[in-house]
């Protein structure tokens, strides 16, 4: 078995790497990662000096690997299963990777913002800031409610990238900022989500480590 992934099972974006490999059954080893534990932290910022995770490495090709999309990419090119994770035509590659980017972007990372502001001291917080992510994520749900409406899957029939990056930035951007009933769709969608095999997986593992998720 030549790939690790070092993670952490309540990290949104290594759900991300996690759904793709648990698609095709991808044979790895997973390496969890307390960034508390300084050790641990020395040995993912050796790797990779942005100190963060999902992180892929590869003994059989001798590379390293990170970023969630572009583990996602090389799983495809160099590991892939019966669930491709970018078609082979350019204009839906293309039409892929914008919804990976708007999921990652405009969702994901203003969620982490949401949260992420919950942990900081009192006196540290960005209200401010906490408003701008939120009123992002909600133009966005109007944005997702629009296309899920008429499609099972983030790019229509077919399960891809776009679903591996709309999983977690969804699952937790409901925590973050709840979808509401004028978003129906989008929390339909996210239910069809949670359903499929390997998002429940990942849930699955997950659920002993969400009472350290920070609360409202
Ligand atoms: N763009 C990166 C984002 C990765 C990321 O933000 N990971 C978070 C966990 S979800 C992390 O490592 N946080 C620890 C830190 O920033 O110290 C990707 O897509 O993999």
């Amino acid at each position: 078995m030549s790939l690790t992934l070092y993670y952490h099972p309540l990290s949104s974006f290594c759900w991300k790497a996690l759904i793709a490999l648990y698609e095709n059954d991808t044979p790895f080893t997973p390496q969890m990662v307390d960034l508390s534990n300084p050790d641990e932290r020395a040995a993912l910022l050796k790797i990779w000096p942005i100190g963060k995770f999902p992180v892929l490495r590869d003994s059989a090709k001798d590379r390293i690997v990170p970023e969630s999309t572009v583990i996602i990419e090389y799983l495809d090119t160099h590991y892939p299963g019966a669930t491709r994770f970018l078609p082979e035509d350019a204009d839906a590659a293309r039409q892929t990777r914008l919804r990976d980017r708007f999921y990652d972007l405009y969702v994901h990372l203003p969620m982490q913002k949401v949260v992420g502001d919950r942990l900081r001291p009192a006196a540290s917080r960005d209200p401010y800031g906490v408003e701008e992510a939120k009123a992002r994520i909600t133009s966005c749900y109007g944005m997702i409610d629009r296309e899920v409406a008429s499609r099972t899957w983030a790019m229509g029939e077919t399960f891809s990238l776009a679903d591996c990056a709309a999983a977690p930035a969804l699952f937790y951007g409901n925590m973050a900022v709840p979808f509401g009933a004028e978003h129906r769709h989008v929390a339909a969608y996210l239910e069809r989500v949670k359903a499929r095999p390997s998002f429940a997986r990942v849930l699955k593992e997950a659920a002993p480590y969400f009472g350290m998720v920070p609360k409202a």
